[in-house]
């Protein structure tokens, strides 16, 4: 499964994001450190369920939305200088170890300073916070290399001894291959047979980008002064209100309203029922939705998923005439996948010896056959005959 990590400084609002888009319990308060250790939870990606399309009902989406889960990971606050080791530092930039991207929070509204103390609205600019996360993160990955290098320089005197192939090794944690090495070594423009700390500083940077994509989200723009969101808007960050989000989440719990995460607006199910302070709350709420199509929480996930990592999702069945596994669930399953990938590839996924097992594949939509090099597509329905049961 994939996994996404909320990472940032202290009180930008990450617990308050992870709660909200796992609907589990985190520690949630307005000092640095809450959260002491990380939270592991599931998250879910949106997308739209084949099954209406196909005029089915599948009993595994709400009104012909699905949410496919993905882990979401809870890292405590970053303060600058963490790589050498400041508030809890290496811990946590340690954690990221196993994320696939990072959804970086940053606080829009500019009122916690870089340490994440609380101040003024508006005083503190979160452009910084966007570059300090990717600095930290190339200090972290340059301070491991560093450890290594007088080790690896010695073994690169052997002939039949691959640099890269060394280097990716020291970060097999990351999951750099050796063609990701020399793709940072060229991204870098340096010759990793004899660099300065300059371009080793740079090839780490490009080690961090390749290994570790990060989507910037700019939480708590219901805070924030509209001038410093003007000016957020330019680099293109996500804006989001957790705390909206979570508000909502808890009022459909409630019976309150009707809502889906990632819909652009929710509506109210019963006026009479909320009290002034409730009416004025979603109100608030529903002005900024309106402002950034949505409260940003569950669009943060879904691009952290499709646009950065570049994934679509595949539905396997085993009965391509009624959509279903062989005790007849419609859609039973959806897999998120690289895009490129093949039915190949999804047998795996499925199952290690239905992969290896591997004969063919049928378009369930079409009933053919599909070619064993055929890239698979964001909604494909795909029966797998395997030799393997
Ligand atoms: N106004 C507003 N406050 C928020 C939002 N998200 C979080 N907060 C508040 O920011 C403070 C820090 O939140 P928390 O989730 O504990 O931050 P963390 O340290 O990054 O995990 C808490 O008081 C939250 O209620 C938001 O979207 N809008
Ligand atoms: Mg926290």
């Amino acid at each position: 499964m994939i996994t996404l990590a909320l990472a940032g400084k202290p009180n930008c609002g990450k617990s308050t994001f992870f709660r909200a888009a796992t609907m589990a319990h985190a520690e949630i308060a307005n000092y640095p450190f809450t959260t002491i250790d990380a939270n592991f939870g599931v998250a879910y990606v949106r997308t739209e369920c084949p099954c209406r399309g196909l005029g089915l009902r599948c009993g595994n989406c709400a009104d012909g939305i699905r949410y496919v889960p993905v882990n979401l990971i809870d890292v405590a606050g970053l303060v600058p200088d963490a790589h050498k080791g400041k508030g809890l530092g290496n811990q946590f930039l340690d954690h990221l170890r196993q994320a696939d991207a990072i959804i970086h929070i940053v606080d829009a509204s500019g009122s916690t300073d870089s340490e994440g103390n609380p101040v003024e609205a508006g005083s503190h600019d979160p452009r910084e916070d966007i570059a300090f996360l990717t600095f930290e993160m190339t200090m972290w990955v340059y301070g491991i290399l560093d450890k290594h290098w007088a080790k690896l320089q010695r073994q690169a005197q052997s002939r039949t001894y691959s640099l890269h192939r060394g280097i990716s090794e020291v970060f097999t944690g990351l999951g750099i291959t050796p063609e990701d090495v020399q793709d940072a070594e060229r991204k870098a423009s340096i010759d990793l047979s004899r660099v300065d700390q300059d371009g080793m500083v740079r090839f780490c940077a490009e080690i961090v980008a390749i290994s570790k994509p990060m989507l910037p989200v700019g939480n708590r723009v219901d805070m924030a002064p509209p001038a410093l969101v003007e000016n957020l808007r330019s680099t293109g960050l996500t804006f989001a209100t957790a705390a909206g989000e979570l508000a909502l989440r808890n009022a459909v719990s409630a019976g309150l309203i009707s809502y889906h995460p990632g819909d652009p607006a929710f509506s109210i199910i019963k006026e009479e029922a909320l009290s002034p302070a409730q009416r004025s709350g979603l109100q608030k709420i529903a002005s900024v939705m309106n402002a950034n199509g949505g409260t940003g929480v569950q669009q943060a996930v879904d691009r952290a998923v499709y646009t950065l990592l570049d994934m679509i999702v595949v539905y396997p069945v085993e009965d391509e005439h009624k959509f279903s596994d062989s005790q007849g669930r419609v859609l039973p399953d959806a897999f998120l996948m690289k895009r490129g990938s093949t039915p190949r590839d999804l047998a795996f996924q499925v199952h290690t010896d239905i992969g290896k097992g591997f004969l063919y594949a049928v378009d369930a939509r079409t009933k053919m056959r599909v070619k064993d090099t055929h890239e698979l597509k964001n909604g494909d329905i795909i029966r797998i005959v395997s030799a393997a049961k």
